[in-house]
């Protein structure tokens, strides 16, 4: 029987690919699993106890903050300031970044920006949820951490990954050698290594976007939705469409099957809907990493120019594929949002 390897392990194990590392990265790593579990825990449990629901409180983003939103922001925050090795966490919680003030993160060498619980909409009727985060090294040398250090292209990530509490729970994650995957096994309390070096596959026939906006689209994204929608035997085409409002889920579900997971600038949301620094940059990186390619339709997104904290950013992203065939139809048209109504198109923006 083979024996199986856990998170602790693996991250152990692969220290040794970083040859000047002196565990921090690891301890930082193990300590994300953890408060990962301690939510895990919660999540299974709503609906029993009194955590689904708002608190009554807007986040930045002016979004209702949901108790399990505060919580799992908590437990995170909780878990890196008592593991010593990070100095800042940027939240989609919180509107400021957050230092790190204790003795044993004096010297803490490294940022880490989280979405502790994406896809929260979703959790009073239990479709899954997740967390996403994002890794970087601090780049100032000593003192309080500064703009600079949380404001770093996605480039510069040395660690991202996401845990979805789905069916069952995982946690994926990379350190920029590839793609592993962990399952949470709940009778020994450990996240197990099922899914090793993860690839999404070049090609797919799954197309993910929120089909509600269409009007508000731009052409090029109409345009793709409809080259989607045809029959084309060849290419396997019409697609099939699945959407769950989780991005952590659909990602997840690209990362397996492949597809492609859109979220354009639309009418409402000019410069997209998803931040840049904790959901589109470890989202990018992971699936660059597996083989994938993550765009904003014309532009790489891990060289996105990052200058604020809860900058938004539209995502084109998955298999490798389907992303340049919708770059290749946003590149034949304005990005101008057109709004298309009963009586025909009317330029809106
Ligand atoms: P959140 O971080 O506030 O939960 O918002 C992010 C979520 C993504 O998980 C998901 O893809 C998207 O928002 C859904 O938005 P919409 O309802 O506009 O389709
Ligand atoms: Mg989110």
């Amino acid at each position: 029987m083979k024996a199986v390897k856990t998170l602790g392990q693996f991250i152990i194990e692969k220290q040794a690919d970083f040859p000047y590392a002196k565990g921090e990265l690891s301890r930082l790593l193990r300590d994300i699993g953890i408060a990962a579990k301690i939510v895990n825990r919660e999540v299974n449990k709503a609906g029993l106890a009194d955590i689904i629901g708002d608190v009554g409180t807007v986040n930045v983003q002016g979004e209702n903050q949901k108790k399990l939103d505060v919580y799992a922001n908590e437990q995170f925050i909780a878990a890196l300031q008592s593991g010593g090795e990070c100095c800042t966490v940027v939240s989609e919680e919180n509107d400021e970044y957050v230092y790190i003030d204790s003795e044993i993160s004096k010297n803490a060498k490294y940022v880490v920006c989280i979405d502790p619980l994406d896809g929260s909409s979703n959790i009073d009727v239990n479709v899954g949820v997740g967390t996403i985060f994002s890794i970087f090294r601090r780049v100032s040398k000593d003192g309080k951490a500064t703009m600079e250090d949380v404001l770093q292209k996605g480039t510069e990530q040395v660690a991202a990954g996401y845990v979805v509490y789905g069916s069952s729970t995982m946690l994926v994650y990379t350190t920029g050698k590839g793609v592993n995957g962990f399952t949470l096994d709940p009778s020994i309390g450990e996240f197990c290594l099922s899914h090793p070096d993860m690839q999404v596959p070049q090609d797919g026939n799954i197309y993910s976007i929120n089909e509600g906006y269409y009007a508000h689209f731009p052409d090029g994204i109409k345009k793709y939705i409809k080259f989607c929608q045809v029959e084309d035997e060849k290419t396997r085409r019409p697609y099939t469409s699945r959407y769950t409002g989780s991005m952590v889920a659909d990602i997840h579900r690209t990362l397996i099957k492949g597809g492609i997971f859109m979220y354009p600038i639309t009418a409402q949301a000019p410069n997209g809907k998803l931040r840049l620094i904790y959901e589109c940059n470890p989202i990018a990186f992971i699936v660059e990493q597996a083989g994938g390619r993550a765009t904003n339709g014309y532009e790489r997104i891990l060289e996105l120019e990052v200058k604020e904290l809860h900058q938004r950013s539209a995502i084109i992203i998955g298999s490798t594929k389907m992303v340049e065939k919708a770059e290749e139809m946003l590149a034949c048209f304005s990005p101008q949002i057109t709004k298309t109504t009963f009586e025909g198109v009317v330029t809106i923006q």
